[in-house]
């Protein structure tokens, strides 16, 4: 019976997973892999809390933003100083030196110097609607989370803004594949290898023990590299004029940038519900469009999908991956460019692809040679990524094929259980079991039975 579909033991096993890797004020990203707090999950679990407890989702943000660093970066990982010994690497010793760096926040818990895609304000809104929806004394709790993480926020957004994208395009910078959330995608295969390593210590990899098969996860000589552009981190003391000086890995990175152009409308809702100053309304429309304009610029046609650009070699990024669909998800497209971008989705090049499980987009297409469904971020599908795609067809009022794409997300995890991502061939759970994200999304999902209410709330 565990492989038919039963839709009323979802939100019970997604609840379950959420308070099974509560920690109190935050949550661990997965119950043994990621025994720590990562950015963007955090605000993914966020807007999953919501639908079960406004005000502990509020702390779950907080919590984050407690250890924003002062130039307004929100770190990729706020170590958990009681996690396991030899449960993850490279973990705090690894990133003790950061803390040395005069714009961290104070240690312990010590923080990553990276960071990752800015979902937060999506969740912050998000948590504001679940509250609404409840009773007065939520929405004066919520009303008051607002206020307070509003700053935050408006200062996370103009350090990607400045710091990451010097050039004022609009366009976000990594420095690292773990800045992007989708590491080892093909994305970053021609970037990668211009990075030479050279007198690279021996590290352990925690993160086999923790997966079914080492195929799973990220090569030894994808780590190489991970650790290497660390070590030159570390060495530039996480100075970001530094690191852009001098990083041999410089990307202009579509996804995050798209997700920026999201989170930054989501940010002029928050503006207006806590009256902020009106120079703070000009400042958000202005990056807006602006984010829009570099997402124009890296648009390719004949592929039908965006391309992210290595400043380093200064050339465009060929490969199709899910992260194509940035406009998509930075919305509000002029109907043709929509057309296009919904006729690649539905193409063999992504879902229409006959050998798939479900209509789900692997995170890169079968078609491209970076292709391989069961290594991470080179093909399995992933539910937060399904979530964002199906939370930009509802902004972009395509509310049918929304439907579609949730209702067979669910049936996936339904069927294949709370995993971090999935084989798009099999449907096999792959990578942790009981990922708190992927149990978020679900609540989120299931919340939304009746689309005009989802409507309603964006
Ligand atoms: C490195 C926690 C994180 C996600 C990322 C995902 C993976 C870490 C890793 O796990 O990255 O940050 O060790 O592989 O790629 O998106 O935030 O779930």
């Amino acid at each position: 019976m565990e492989d038919t579909y039963k839709p009323e033991a979802l939100p019970w096993r997604a609840e379950k997973i959420l308070r099974k890797n509560d920690m109190g004020g935050w949550t661990k990203a997965a119950p043994n892999l990621y025994p720590h707090q990562w950015s963007w999950d955090s605000a993914f679990i966020a807007l999953g809390l919501a639908h079960l407890d406004t005000r502990r989702a509020a702390r779950e943000l907080q919590t984050l933003f407690a250890h924003q660093w002062k130039t307004g970066k929100v770190p990729h990982i706020v170590f958990n100083s009681d996690a396991p010994p030899h449960s993850y690497f490279p973990g705090s010793e690894h990133w003790a030196c950061a803390a040395a760096s005069p714009d961290a926040p104070p240690a312990p818990p010590y923080t990553s110097c990276l960071s990752q895609p800015p979902v937060h304000a999506i969740a912050a809104l998000r948590i504001w609607e679940a509250a609404k929806r409840r009773s007065e004394e939520e929405i004066a709790s919520a009303w008051a989370f607002l206020k307070d993480i509003y700053p935050k926020l408006l200062s996370w957004h103009r350090y990607l803004l400045t710091y990451r994208d010097p050039e004022g395009s609009g366009l976000v910078t990594i420095y690292h594949p773990w800045g992007s959330g989708t590491d080892n995608s093909p994305r970053w295969d021609a970037a990668l290898a211009a990075v030479e390593v050279s007198d690279l210590p021996p590290y352990p990899r925690y993160d086999l023990q923790h997966v079914g098969s080492p195929s799973q996860r990220p090569t030894d000589a994808d780590y190489d590299r991970y650790l290497w552009l660390v070590e030159l981190i570390k060495r530039a003391w996480c100075d970001e004029t530094t690191i852009y000086e001098s990083h041999p890995f410089l990307v202009k990175d579509v996804l995050s940038s798209a997700i920026l152009v999201a989170a930054n409308e989501a940010l002029l809702k928050i503006a207006e519900l806590v009256e902020a100053q009106e120079e703070d309304h000009t400042i958000i429309a202005a990056w807006i469009v602006r984010g829009r304009r570099g997402l124009e610029g890296c648009w390719e046609p004949e592929l039908g999908l965006c391309l992210d650009y290595d400043l380093r070699a200064d050339r465009p990024l060929q490969v199709r991956t899910v992260a194509g669909f940035a406009p998509l998800i930075a919305g509000s497209l002029d109907p043709r460019q929509l057309g296009v971008l919904l006729k690649t989705l539905d193409s063999p090049t992504f879902l229409g692809h006959r050998g798939l499980r479900w209509p789900l987009p692997p995170s890169t297409s079968p078609e491209d040679p970076g292709f391989n469904p069961r290594s991470y971020w080179r093909g399995p599908t992933w539910p937060v990524v399904n979530w964002l795609l199906w939370w930009s067809l509802i902004r972009a009022d395509e509310t049918e094929r929304a439907e579609r794409l949730r209702r067979t997300a669910l049936e996936q995890l339904a069927k294949g259980g709370f995993g971090e991502y999935f084989d798009p061939f099999t449907g096999q759970l792959l990578g942790s079991a009981d990922q708190s994200w992927t149990a978020a999304v679900a609540l989120d999902w299931l919340s939304s039975e009746s689309l005009p209410e989802v409507k309603a709330a964006l």
